[in-house]
């Protein structure tokens, strides 16, 4: 089945008490038993909801994967994840990542007696070198938040493969649409599934997906015991979000790249990070591995000071100034002031992170409003 099929079908089955055809919403906190053990498979709603379980099983489809589940937010996934690791664990992370992610590591799990090292992960011998007998994990992000940096998943892969490390890719910014990592050796693929899988701006949740037993066993228990699942009525807003992605992604992805060259031909632009550019460092990868190059654009003015990053953001009127990404309506963000507000200042700027950095998350607006909007603000 191809990936628009699989958006709206994969799963999903009409209910077979009334045969609606869209998966209803179980608002339930627990299911009746006959007798004490004696029950249809739903014990209480934290451990199973049939919402959810749709909802599960459809984006584990899209990421080509066998098992799928769902989380209360992207952070929730994350937080999963690294409930597998156990003190004296090494992970080895991209060292441009979402600010959030760098926060859980450094100031949760790194207590815990967890390493964790950033490294520019555009250069796999600096992975290999970072990777020691205790790695136990290799946490990727691409394209990076907000750097757009492209890292080579299948490369990352079998350099972990030789060390036995997993191999974690958050694809959020990609979305299963763009970009399949357990198809090029990933071991579990997570999202921010507030982003563009939902899509509308109107959902926080998170998403893990993968192809092992085993792992899923252990994901699941960690659900289950920690308990940070989606209630089922945004799991029904994702599923209807869903139905969409493709349609969706391509239209980000076609004004994206417009916006991307307009910005580029602009005078008053000093350097613009989006990853269809030839001349993007990583941009073969990112054409290996990437159906369409996105709808995230970073980028920097010639007047490289915060004052005239500032002063765009605050004459943009279509773009709103706001955290996040991936939903239908355009939005500008400050990184260093923001997103990334978490992460130091001179780990910021050791991947480019200026505090002049604009991060642009293109909606499905009509194009050429979008770019006449930038036109007013750029000058
Ligand atoms: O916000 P939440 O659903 O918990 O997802 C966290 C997260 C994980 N991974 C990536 C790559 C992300 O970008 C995010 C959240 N990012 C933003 C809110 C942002 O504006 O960048």
């Amino acid at each position: 089945m191809k990936f628009g099929t699989k958006a709206l079908h994969a799963g999903i089955i009409p209910d077979p008490s009334t045969g609606a055809i869209m998966t209803p919403i179980f608002q339930t906190s627990t299911y009746v038993q006959s007798a004490p053990g004696e029950h249809k498979g739903y014990e209480y709603a934290r451990t199973q909801n049939p919402t959810r379980d749709v909802l599960e099983k459809n984006i584990a489809a899209l990421e080509n994967g066998k098992f799928g589940r769902c989380f209360s937010s992207g952070m929730g996934a994350t937080d999963t994840i690294a409930k597998l690791l156990k003190p004296g664990d090494e992970v080895v992370c991209t060292n441009d990542l979402y600010g959030g992610t760098y926060r859980i590591f450094t100031k949760i799990y790194q207590d815990y007696g967890i390493k964790f090292s950033f490294v520019d992960m555009s250069d796999l011998r600096e992975v290999e070198s970072s990777i020691s007998d205790n790695t136990a994990l290799v946490w990727v992000e691409t394209p990076t938040n907000p750097m757009m940096s492209i890292v080579d998943i299948r490369g990352i892969s079998e350099i972990a493969g030789r060390h036995d490390t997993m191999v974690a890719v958050d694809n959020t910014f990609a979305t299963p649409y763009l970009q399949n990592p357990l198809d090029l050796g990933a071991d579990i693929v997570v999202h921010s599934v507030t982003k563009y899988i939902a899509g509308h701006s109107d959902v926080v949740m998170g998403a893990i997906v993968t192809n092992s037993e085993t792992l899923d066993e252990r994901i699941a228990f960690i659900q289950n015991s920690a308990g940070a699942i989606p209630g089922p009525n945004d799991c029904f807003l994702v599923l209807r979000g869903i139905k969409t992605l493709h349609v969706r992604m391509d239209r980000h992805c076609l004004n994206g790249e417009r916006i991307a060259h307009f910005l580029k031909s602009h005078p008053l632009v000093e350097r613009v990070f989006w990853p269809g550019f030839d001349d993007h460092p990583n941009h073969q990868i990112a054409k290996k591995q990437m159906k369409k190059y996105g709808g995230m654009i970073s980028f920097i003015l010639k007047d490289d000071s915060q004052e005239a990053a500032f002063d765009v953001m605050k004459k943009l009127k279509i773009f709103s100034l706001a955290e996040s990404l991936g939903g239908v309506e355009s939005l500008v963000g400050h990184p260093a002031s923001m997103t990334h507000a978490s992460i130091p200042r001179e780990q910021r700027l050791e991947s480019g992170l200026t505090d002049s950095l604009i991060r642009l998350s293109i909606g499905i607006e009509d194009i050429d409003d979008l770019i006449e909007d930038l036109e007013q603000a750029i000058g």
